[in-house]
């Protein structure tokens, strides 16, 4: 097996990888990161010391590739399959890098930052940038319903690399600052990834540590 995936089920950035990975049923080997054991922790800095997951290990051509959206870059032109994560028309290419970076940046970074607030000592909350935040996702809520007005999946009828993104993105920060009124487009868009057969899998491989989801 040539290429190892370095994750685990329950990260949204891992999600994302996995995501490419099922569409086209790429073949990898899985290895569960443990960063709360110091050994698990010391041994995925070896590979990455910067110690975000998820990386992927691609032993045929001995490269570490990191960061999610390359990795999905990397598998679009090293293994690519039916589903093209990334158009070959740069026109359309670029429009799926902006959504790729909207969903990371503008969904997924607050979404993180009010989840990484609950797991702080009480005496380190940090409710204004949690409120900056919220704020953030409602806005971020406000360009989705207008982007994805009539579409299928972040660039149409293609399921792209913005999706990928989308789905774990859009899955946990529906959790801690819900969609709500008025939200219609973006509830059908998230109901769409969660029924794609790639996502519902990563969501049932995740299922086992959704009673650990810190709670708000
Ligand atoms: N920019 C990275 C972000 C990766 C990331 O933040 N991963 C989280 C899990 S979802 C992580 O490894 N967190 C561990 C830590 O920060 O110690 C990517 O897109 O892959």
């Amino acid at each position: 097996m040539s290429l190892h995936l370095y994750s685990h089920p329950f990260a949204s950035f891992c999600q994302k990888a996995l995501v490419a990975l099922y569409e086209n049923a790429t073949p990898f080997e899985a290895h569960l990161v443990d960063l709360g054991d110091e050994a698990g922790r010391a041994a995925f800095q070896a590979i990455w010391p910067m110690g975000k997951m998820p990386v992927l290990r691609d032993e045929a051509r001995d490269l570490t590739i990191p960061e999610a959206t390359i990795m999905i870059e990397y598998l679009d032109q090293r293994y690519r399959g039916a589903v093209r994560f990334l158009p070959d028309d740069p026109d359309q290419a670029w429009r799926v890098r902006l959504r790729d970076r909207f969903y990371d940046l503008h969904v997924q970074e607050p979404m993180q930052k009010i989840v990484a607030d609950r797991l702080r000592p009480a005496d380190s909350k940090d409710p204004f940038g949690v409120e900056a935040a919220r704020m953030q996702l409602r806005t971020a809520y406000g360009w989705i319903e207008q982007d994805m007005a009539g579409k299928t999946w972040a660039m149409g009828e293609a399921f792209s690399l913005a999706d990928c993104a989308a789905a774990p993105a859009l899955f946990y920060a529906d959790l801690v600052e819900p969609f709500g009124e008025g939200r219609s487009v973006a509830s059908a868009y998230l109901a769409r990834l969660k029924a794609r057969p790639s996502f519902a899998r990563v969501v049932e491989e995740a299922a086992y540590f959704m009673p650990f989801f810190p709670k708000g």
